[in-house]
């Protein structure tokens, strides 16, 4: 299980839009998302580019901390 902080998440159409950025990403299953402690969890069935995971959720109005 991998862990991310992510910033910007205020409700749960925030935590929803995380959730499908995340899905979104070949080799990410998994995904769960924490409002509260403003964080995410995931499988990595495959190695997962950190980069591509801050450019998706950027892309999505958050940002990874
Ligand atoms: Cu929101």
């Amino acid at each position: 299980m991998t862990t991310i902080k992510i910033k910007g998440m205020s409700c749960n159409h925030c935590v929803m839009a995380v959730t499908k950025a995340l899905n979104g990403i070949d080799g990410i299953s998994n995904v769960k998302v924490s409002l509260e402690k403003e964080e995410a969890y995931f499988d990595e069935v495959k190695p997962v580019d950190r980069t591509l995971v801050s450019e998706r959720i950027k892309k999505a109005g958050f940002e990874v901390a």
